[in-house]
């Protein structure tokens, strides 16, 4: 029987290679994410290859969260593997003159979106003893870099959430573990920079970056692991990139 799995923040970017990648390998899947047009345009193209579920909520609400995981019809109610994508990076700038606004955005999706998540599917991976989480991190939960200082943040609680699931729901024979992406050209950047496209193209300007297949083929590696193979904790860089700061623009 297919697994199925359910992807936050579908819509774009990494979440949306994953489904796109997922689909073809025929896992059933939830996708999940605000834009209810990309939504059902993801199950129209991807409901040719397999069976769709689309959730349109907001991770930060965490009654609509633990009511859409509620309203799953009986086929996609047993959750296999959850991919905890959905997030952001909101603005870039020191300390002292970050936006208040800006950090709640990041802390309540990064971090509390992610959690919400987790407790609306996870006590039933309990129960039937069995389930997959793949956290998607940073190397921003990694290392912190100038004017990063929240963002990196949220993505360091994301490093320690995914320990921490991970030491929690061992005797239950379920799977935790993270994604650690360096630079990956997805519409990360221009949600950063509130749509300034010119700023945000310039990030990934002089060097070849991830691409989301890249991430998404990760995934797939990562999910199709035979069941005693679990990858804890995965950080990956375009060969360009050394560090959070360090990027070869010169070949
Ligand atoms: P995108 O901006 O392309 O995608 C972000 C996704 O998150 C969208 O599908 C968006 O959907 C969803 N999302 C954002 N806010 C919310 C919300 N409040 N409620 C529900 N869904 C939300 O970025 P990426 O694909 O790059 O990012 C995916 C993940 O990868 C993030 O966690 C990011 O931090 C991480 N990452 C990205 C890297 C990069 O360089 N791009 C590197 C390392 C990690 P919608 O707007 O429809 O709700
Ligand atoms: C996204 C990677 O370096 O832009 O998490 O923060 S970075």
């Amino acid at each position: 029987m297919s697994k199925t799995v359910l992807i936050t923040g579908a819509t774009s970017g990494i979440g949306k290679a994953t489904a796109e990648l997922f689909a073809k390998q025929g896992f059933n899947l939830i996708l999940c994410g605000r834009r209810q047009e990309r939504l059902e345009q993801l199950k129209n193209e991807l409901g040719r290859d397999t069976a769709i579920f689309i959730l349109n909520f907001d991770v930060r609400n965490r009654e609509d969260v633990f009511s859409a995981i509620e309203s799953l019809p009986k086929e996609f109610s047993t959750i296999d593997i959850l991919i905890n994508n959905a997030g952001n990076a909101h603005g870039l700038d020191p300390i002292d003159k970050g936006s208040p606004d800006d950090w709640d955005a990041m802390l309540d999706i990064n971090v509390k979106g992610l959690l919400y998540m987790s407790k609306a599917i996870i006590p039933k991976m309990v129960e039937n003893k069995s389930g997959h989480i793949i956290n998607i991190g940073s190397t921003a939960g990694k290392e912190v870099y100038p004017n990063g200082n929240v963002y990196c943040a949220s993505k360091h609680a994301v490093d320690a959430i995914n320990q921490g699931m991970r030491i929690d729901l061992n005797a239950y024979g379920i799977r935790v573990g993270a994604v650690n992406p360096g630079l990956v050209e997805t519409e990360f950047s221009d949600v950063r920079f509130k749509g300034d496209s010119e700023r945000a193209s310039n990030v990934y300007k002089g060097f070849q970056p991830l691409k989301p297949e890249d991430i998404a083929d990760i995934i797939l590696f990562v999910v199709t692991r035979p069941y005693h193979v679990n990858i804890a904790d995965l950080v990956v860089m375009p060969t360009a990139q050394a560090s959070s700061t360090i990027v070869n623009k010169n070949n």
